[in-house]
């Protein structure tokens, strides 16, 4: 059931004892709106902790490295940016049942917790975690203020993408008016930092790039050989999607990574109209207009690939 934001106010001022889950490979909006609730609740003396299926990077540190102890028996379960419940990994089967709030920002929300905060024109999950925070009338700390901004950076692409408007401008003007707040550091670490393995993987990434559909679609598998051959981990992958757009006539942009023995994780990117939610809706998954993605397994690369096309061209005018 979706509700409005008092309600969500009222329901976090009466819960306790709460597990905050974030979805599978955790980006840095999830984990900063983890975190930024975790420590919301906890100044608000509420017992909580973050539990995600992965492992965090250890370019989160600076918002992972806190008190988090999962030692306590839940009563509430909350999820921040998990559109569904299958995003939760192996997670899903304990809690997915038992969701009592889910704050999301995805158009395609699935709708599978007892209450949902959705909205879906905002930038980030951390932006919807900001207008929440004021919304209960508590003051964030500059830690909190931290994770927050980091969410909504990473889900803007530096503030770069459509889905940073006047509103996300706004709100981050006031995060840094109120809070000490290092963010030229958060950005590098962010975006400008990498690994040597994942500047291999791009320096390779033209010739992963295959040409479709008149060269306006562009599929980039990267296979657990490759990933092998590098020593990339599934973690230093964030980011790399709009590589798949950068070619000028592109319309829509696929990043496969293959997770596990055909097993295809892949993030889809739009330069412009297409919608990639629709697309990725087609082949059971969600997101945005603009950067969405889908799980294929079971088959072929070449198989999986057949279908992506089928979807693109199903959508693409
Ligand atoms: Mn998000």
């Amino acid at each position: 059931m979706f509700i409005s934001m008092n309600e969500a106010v009222e329901f976090l001022k009466n819960c306790d004892n709460v597990y905050i889950l974030t979805h599978q490979s955790p980006d840095g909006d999830c984990t900063g709106a983890g975190f930024a609730l975790h420590d919301i609740l906890r100044n608000m003396d509420k017992k909580s902790a973050v539990l995600c299926c992965d492992e965090f990077p250890d370019k989160f540190n600076f918002m992972t490295d806190t008190e988090n102890n999962a030692d306590f028996t839940p009563e509430t379960f909350i999820t921040v940016d998990v559109a569904d419940k299958r995003l939760l990994g192996k997670y899903e089967e304990i809690y997915g049942d038992k969701i009592n709030l889910c704050i999301d920002h995805h158009i395609s929300n699935k709708d599978y917790a007892e209450r949902t905060l959705l909205e879906a024109d905002s930038a980030a999950a951390c932006q919807v975690l900001y207008r929440l925070s004021c919304a209960m009338g508590v003051e964030l700390s500059d830690y909190a203020a931290c994770c927050i901004y980091t969410g909504i950076a990473t889900d803007t692409g530096c503030f770069k993408f459509e889905n940073a408007g006047a509103e996300t401008h706004r709100i981050i003007a006031e995060i840094m008016y109120r809070h000490k707040l290092k963010y030229a550091d958060i950005n590098r670490k962010m975006f400008d930092i990498k690994s040597k393995a994942r500047m291999i993987l791009e320096s390779r990434f033209i010739n992963l790039m295959e040409e479709y559909l008149d060269n306006r679609l562009i599929i980039a598998p990267v296979t657990i050989d490759i990933i092998n051959e590098i020593g990339i981990d599934y973690d230093e992958f964030e980011g790399l999607a709009p590589m798949t757009i950068e070619l000028d006539g592109t319309e829509v942009g696929v990043l496969m990574k293959e997770r596990e023995p055909n097993i295809y994780r892949c993030s889809f990117r739009s330069a412009n109209d297409v919608n990639v939610s629709e697309i990725c809706k087609i082949l059971d998954g969600g997101g945005h207009a603009k950067a969405a993605g889908c799980t294929i397994e079971g088959c072929t690369l070449e198989e999986a690939k057949r279908r992506i096309i089928e979807a693109v061209r199903k959508v693409m005018p």
